[in-house]
């Protein structure tokens, strides 16, 4: 089985700032705890600031991977293009969120995401990729 966890603008930045919203641990490091835990599991990684690069991702991985896990970021409540890029592949996305959104500011109750995602994870910190990952395997 293989799945990729692409993540959107700015959570390169995990663990290095705000880690009082976002927690402090890097990514990198999640992913290497990730990887040890679903050893069974081919997981890739990919990150990107730039909208296009994470339509190109999820054009690229659609066709031939097993699952998409996607924290579209910011561009959550944007992204006409990335919404429309998961409606033509056919590899399930499932929207994860770090934060509960709806407790956040108004504008983050939008997801141009949740309408085209299988299913949505949200509020449960760095877990909810591991959550992801297992509603992928099931
Ligand atoms: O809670 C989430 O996972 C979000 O997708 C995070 C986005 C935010 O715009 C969404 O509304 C909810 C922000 C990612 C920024 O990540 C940072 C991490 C550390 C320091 C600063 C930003």
């Amino acid at each position: 089985m293989k799945i990729i966890i692409i993540n959107g603008p700015n959570l390169n930045l995990l663990g290095k700032r705000e880690p009082e919203v976002y927690g402090s641990d890097t990514f990198e490091d999640y992913f290497s705890k990730l990887q040890f835990k679903f050893k069974e599991i081919e997981l890739e990684y990919f990150q990107s600031n730039i909208e296009g690069e994470l339509i190109s991702k999820i054009q690229e991985t659609g066709f031939t991977y097993d699952g998409i896990v996607l924290n579209a970021a910011a561009y959550t409540h944007t992204s006409v293009g990335i919404a429309d890029a998961i409606k033509a592949v056919e590899t399930p996305v499932v929207e994860v969120h770090i934060s509960n959104t709806h407790k956040r500011e108004e504008f983050r109750h939008v997801s141009y995401i949740s309408p085209v995602a299988i299913g949505v994870i949200l509020g449960f910190g760095l877990k909810s990729y591991d959550l992801a990952i297992e509603s992928l395997k099931n």
